[in-house]
């Protein structure tokens, strides 16, 4: 009687058990499949995205700029403009690579908001405050040469190239 009332409570827990790992693991696909679907399209793209950090930043020598926060070689991308005049770096992708943009406002000396834009394959970022940031995927699914910007800084703004 101790024994059968047992199994049928640790049953129950099992149960329960079960149910909370089927929903963890829905949850887990449908959120997991759902970051890997562009912002240039509607459907999963089952890519390694190749991460690309910039953060937007002020300088008495060179005003707002973007700056690439890469070290070493990237695949599939080049920054140019480290030191020297103002040149915001410049991207060169391979068409059909997925890029995931990662974007921090480090603008400590104005504190001004920041943004972040290329029209043609529909990245816009939202007016990033001090520290905050955010982080776009596209498919670079057509070559050309395409230009990103900042809404706020006409003067931030650089070129992306697909190849
Ligand atoms: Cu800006």
């Amino acid at each position: 009687m101790q024994y059968a009332r047992s199994s049928r409570v640790s049953k129950k827990w099992l149960a329960i058990g079960i149910g909370i790992a089927a929903l963890v693991v829905t949850l887990g696909v449908f959120f997991g499949t759902r970051s890997l679907i562009p912002v240039n399209g509607d459907s999963p793209v089952l890519l390694p995205p190749e991460n690309i950090f910039i953060k937007a930043s002020h300088s008495m020598a060179k005003g707002y700029e973007y700056i690439s926060q890469a070290s070493g070689a990237v695949k599939g991308m080049r920054a140019t403009g480290a030191g020297g005049a103002h040149i915001d770096p410049k991207y060169i992708f391979n068409v059909g690579s997925l890029q995931s943009f990662h974007i921090i406002n480090e603008d400590y000396e104005t504190h001004s908001k920041h943004n972040f834009n290329i029209d043609e394959f529909n990245v816009h970022t939202k007016d990033l405050g001090y520290f905050e940031t955010q982080t776009i995927a596209f498919l670079a699914d057509k070559k050309g040469t395409y230009e990103y910007y900042c809404t706020i800084h006409p003067e931030m703004r650089g070129i992306v190239e697909v190849l």
